[in-house]
């Protein structure tokens, strides 16, 4: 059963550079890329995005980040999609969690920037991906 995933490479990301080196990690994978686009993340959709956040101390700060810049967003495609580009991003502190040889782990210090989004479960990508690729 395939399965989509929203991936973004996020500001720190795209200004650093690794875009291609995200992409190709998902094309070694196996997930097949479905959309692709660059772009410039508004308040709305950011608030919309991170919503689950919204009473945390970071989400402040989350916001002014992924709005500092743009992004670029995917749609990936595969048998357990949204597990497989989590395992290749690797936990959200790329110091304390990311597994050794993840996107995180490989270029990332700080929970702020790591660099990558991936919706946490298939259920987390329907609506992510119906709130950035609504005509998909
Ligand atoms: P993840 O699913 O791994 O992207 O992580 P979360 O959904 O828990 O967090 C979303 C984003 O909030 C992280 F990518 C970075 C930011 N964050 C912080 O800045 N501080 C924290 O303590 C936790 C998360």
């Amino acid at each position: 059963m395939s399965e989509r995933s929203l991936v973004l490479v996020k500001p720190d990301g795209v200004s650093r550079g690794l875009v291609g080196e995200v992409i190709s990690r998902i094309e070694r994978k196996g997930l097949k890329l479905v959309a692709l686009e660059l772009r410039n993340v508004d308040r709305s959709l950011a608030e919309q995005h991170y919503a689950e956040h919204a009473e945390r101390p970071f989400f402040g700060d989350l916001l002014e980040f992924i709005t500092s810049g743009p992004v670029v967003a995917l749609v990936v495609e595969g048998p357990r999609a949204a597990a497989a580009f989590r395992q290749l991003a690797g936990g959200t502190d790329p110091v304390e969690k990311a597994a050794p040889g993840s996107i995180r782990a490989d270029f990332g210090l700080e929970v702020q920037f790591n660099l990558v989004h991936g919706s946490d479960s298939p259920e987390s990508a329907e609506r992510e991906v119906k709130l950035w690729f609504p005509d998909l």
